[in-house]
């Protein structure tokens, strides 16, 4: 860990990126033990602005929230420069909340420390984790992953989690599991959008091959731009798979199940045409309302060309060796 941090906070905010003056600001923090962190909350409140101002408040608790930031692995670059922090933390989908993208106004009743998680089904080694214990176990790296959602915009976003397939080996799955199928928070008295949107069938609940699963891509993340997540991106967890359209990572995770059959899915059971099992990212397989050809940068509102698998055809063609059915 570097230790000549307290002057790199101090620089202008133009001569270094937020992200960094983040980081650096959480490393000084952690330095100096502080438990009022609260008063240096201004320095960073000057780039972050309202979002971030509460934030080591917030995380306190989070499950591996002293591993933070994460060594990054470079074998994950994109071209492409990251997101801004500020914009893709305010333009977010998670609709236990609310279906509109101020995702961040509706959060705060919802408490996302301490969480477990059930691994069940088709497995030698059933289990009910600790997230926390969960995190320590398999360890967390960072990785600069393309997102893609299915309404066409994108982000590109460092998370910090740690590989789907470590959690597969430590279950141990049976020969005869062919799939798992995930499963979000129910808690409505938090969530308002469960609350209030009735018509949708929650949880939320979502499905993969086991061979998808099983992909190097396939990331379980607790955190984002070198911290834990923030409510609104998931907290305290969720998946993520770069080459699918967004929906098929869910949020806050509480049940994994190795299972013998192709799951249903929520947007599938609710709209089966327009939302098919596999969604892999395609600008040749147009949504039914709208086109997938192009796609729009979140924060600069530029236009670009989507790629096939989202730009990850390399790691994922041989998962899908005939055309891809949906
Ligand atoms: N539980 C749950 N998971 C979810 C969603 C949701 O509404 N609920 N939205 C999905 C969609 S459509 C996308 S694009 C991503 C958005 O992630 P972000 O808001 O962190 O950018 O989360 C996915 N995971
Ligand atoms: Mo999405």
């Amino acid at each position: 860990m570097r230790i000549d941090v307290p002057q790199s906070w101090e620089l202008p905010a133009g001569s270094i990126t937020p992200e960094r003056a983040y980081l650096d600001r959480r490393r000084f923090i952690g330095l100096l033990g502080l438990a009022g962190a609260g008063l240096l909350t201004a320095a960073g409140a000057s780039v972050h602005g309202a979002l971030a101002r509460d934030e080591d408040d917030a995380y306190a608790g989070a499950p591996g929230f002293d591993l933070y930031p994460a060594p990054r692995n470079a074998r994950f670059a994109v071209e492409r420069p990251l997101t801004n922090e500020r914009e893709a933390g305010r333009y977010c989908n998670f609709y236990e909340f609310t279906s509109s993208k101020d995702v961040f106004r509706f959060v705060d009743d919802y408490r996302p420390y301490p969480f477990t998680v059930e691994v069940a089904g088709l497995c030698d080694h059933p289990q009910v984790w600790d997230l926390d214990a969960l995190v320590r176990q398999f360890g967390v790296e960072e990785r600069v992953y393309r997102h893609r959602c299915v309404e066409a915009w994108s982000m590109v976003v460092p998370w910090t989690g740690f590989e789907f397939r470590k959690l597969i080996a430590a279950s141990a799955p049976r020969s005869n599991a062919t799939h798992v199928r995930l499963t979000s928070l129910l808690r409505p008295k938090e969530m308002p959008g469960q609350e209030m949107m009735h018509w949708y069938k929650w949880p939320y609940y979502e499905g993969l091959r086991l061979d998808e699963a099983m992909n190097e891509l396939a990331f379980f993340t607790t955190g984002i731009y070198g911290h834990p997540l923030p409510k609104q991106h998931g907290a305290p967890w969720r998946l993520v798979l770069p080459w699918k359209y967004g929906y098929k990572g869910p949020k806050a995770i509480v049940k994994i199940e190795f299972v013998d059959k192709q799951p249903r899915t929520f947007w599938n059971d609710l709209h089966a045409l327009e939302y098919g099992f596999h969604s892999n990212v395609n600008p040749t397989r147009p949504h039914p309302r709208w086109s997938q050809a192009s796609e729009r940068v979140l924060d600069t509102g530029e236009r670009i060309s989507t790629k096939l698998y989202n730009g990850y055809e390399a790691q994922v063609a041989a998962l899908y060796p005939r055309t891809d059915p949906e």
